[in-house]
Order: C-alpha cells, then structure tokens, then sequence
C-alpha cells in the first residue's frame, strides 16, 4: 500500500529529483515492512519483492532508485523468520536514507570549496546536490551569483530560481535555448545526475549535453555532484541507462498536437554527457575525474559483479 503511493508520487513527479526519489522508495519500503500482516517468511518475502520491483519500475533513468532499493533488499531472502526480515527491512533503510542525506551534505562542503569569490555559475535543472555546493559557498560568504535554466517542458528551473532566492543568491533566470550566448561569462557550470556509468558518462536532465558542451567550448569547467549510489554497477556489464521518453503533452497542448497529424512529439526526458565534456564529478567519498568512475563503482557500491550473470 504504502508503496504504490510512493509509486504513484514518483510517476506523476510529485517525488522528484535522483536523490529524493531513492530515498521516498526506501521510506516506502521500510514502511511497507512494517505495516504488512505476513506470518510466513516466504510471503512477507514476496510482499517486499513486489513493492520493490513496483517502485523500480516508475521511473527508468535514475539509477539511485534500483541502487536504494537493492541496498534495502539485499540479504532478505536468508532471514528465517518475519520478524528479522522485518527488522532488515528497517535497519537498511533508515541506514540508506542516513547516508543518502549525509552524502548531499559532504558533497556540499567538498562542493563549495570548487567554487571561488566572485565566481558566475551556470546550473541546468533542479539538481538538490548542485545546490547544495552552491548554497554552502553562499553560507561560507562567497560572493557568487547564478545563472539558472528554465528547464522545459517540466519547468524544474522555477523551483531551483525559488530556492536560490530564498537563500538570498543573486540569480538571473534565462530560457533554455540562451545557454551558449551567456556561456563565455561564466567561471563554473555545475549540475547533477541521475546515473554515472562505467565511463564516466553523465545522465541528467535533457539538455545538460548541450550546456556541457557549449562549456567545453568556451573552456568553462563543469563539475557534477553525484552520491555514490547514482553510480550504474550494470553498466560494467554492457547494460546502458534507459532514456525515460514522457508522454507528448508535457511539450505541446493535446489540442494543438490533433491538428497537426503529421507531426510527431519526442519528448525525453534526460540526455548523456560524455566524460571528456566533464572535469570533476563531487562525491561524498572525494572529488573524481569522471575516468575514475569504474573506481567509485568497485570500491563503494560493493557489488559484486557476478551477481549480475
Ligand atoms: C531531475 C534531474 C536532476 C537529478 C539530480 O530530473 O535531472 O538533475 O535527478 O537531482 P526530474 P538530485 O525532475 O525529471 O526528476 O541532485 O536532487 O538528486
């Protein structure tokens, strides 16, 4: 019960950003855990597997949400009675939801540090970690002032230019398409992700391709701030993130789209960035050339690879 609800907010947008999204899922689950009338292991199991993969299945792109929910799972099917799996349940989720908050804080602080007094910085989409960096510098009395997306045709700009303005950042909101005239007069772009994969390739909000790489061109550094567990194990082995394509009337009115027959919605929702348009990606473990990403994936997801064959 509790986890269709989260399902359904997290389809709908209502829980949104990689971040929030891992940790709503673990909420759910833990939540779920507690308030299930199981008495056999084997049913209480297959109660938690099916909120597990329904959670899983709401949004294909960020990889913090099979990252937390696997977190969460793992080990479940050794526990002997209700009760320890109950207690499983419990103990990895708030240790999740522990560190997952930690992270955004760490990943804050080492933020920060990359960003200089008098610094202009560029941010794409409404990312909770870029922010941080962002607000931490303003905290530590940078003087620092903002460039912010509109982010079409979800709008996530709208709620990154309110937060920034409540923290009292001096911000300038431009449309989407006006990222390159505005490129040359910024010191840092600074974003989030919604999956790092093995090589170092970025997944975030559609547009941040063109943003790193009119930043490449104008030689502006772009850093990623990214938690360990937006990391895609999977992609070791061949898999590649999936592009979550939403529906057609997010970009154009259905009135408008039935006069047009001839005309076709596209609509994804998130883009790649490669490596080489990336110079460092914040992590809560340390700042790292996107290259490293293997490292971060070996070395803090602990997953091990055969567990995937
Ligand atoms: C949000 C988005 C954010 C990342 C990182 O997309 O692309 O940049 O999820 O966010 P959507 P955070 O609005 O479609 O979920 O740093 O908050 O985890």
């Amino acid at each position: 019960m509790f986890s269709t609800e989260t399902a359904e907010k997290i389809k709908c947008m209502e829980i949104r950003g990689a971040g929030r999204i891992a940790r709503a899922a673990a909420e759910a689950l833990k939540n779920e855990a507690l308030g299930s009338k199981a008495t056999i292991t084997a049913a209480f199991i297959g109660e938690m597997e099916r909120a597990a993969a329904l959670l899983v299945a709401t949004r294909p792109t960020a990889v913090s949400l099979p990252n937390a929910v696997h977190m969460v799972m793992a080990g479940l099917n050794r526990a002997k009675t209700v009760d320890e799996a109950r207690v499983g349940i419990v103990q990895r989720a708030d240790a999740f939801i522990h560190s997952s908050q930690h992270a955004v804080e760490k990943i804050a602080e080492f933020g920060a540090r990359h960003i200089r007094d008098g610094d202009t910085i560029l941010t794409h989409c409404n990312s909770e970690v870029a922010l941080g960096c962002i607000i931490e510098a303003h905290r530590l009395g940078k003087e620092i002032e903002v460039f912010a997306t509109e982010v079409r045709p979800r709008n996530q700009g709208l709620i990154t230019i309110r937060t920034l303005n409540d923290a009292g950042i001096k911000t300038n909101f431009i449309v989407d398409s006006a990222v390159r005239s505005f490129i040359s007069d910024m010191d840092l772009v600074i974003v989030g992700a919604d999956a790092v994969t093995v090589n170092g390739a970025v997944v975030n909000k559609i547009g941040t391709s063109q943003v790193a790489h009119a930043a490449y061109e104008a030689r502006v550094n772009v850093l990623v701030a990214a938690e360990t567990y937006k990391f895609a194990p999977r992609t070791i082995l061949g898999e590649e993130i999936q592009i979550e394509e939403r529906p057609a009337g997010e970009v154009l009115p259905d009135e408008i789209a039935r006069t047009l027959p001839h005309v076709t919605v596209r609509n994804p929702a998130f883009d790649v960035t490669p490596a080489e348009f990336i110079d460092l990606i914040i992590t809560e473990k340390g700042a790292i050339p996107p290259q490293m990403a293997y490292l971060i994936i070996r070395e803090y997801l602990g997953w091990d690879i055969t567990e995937f064959n």
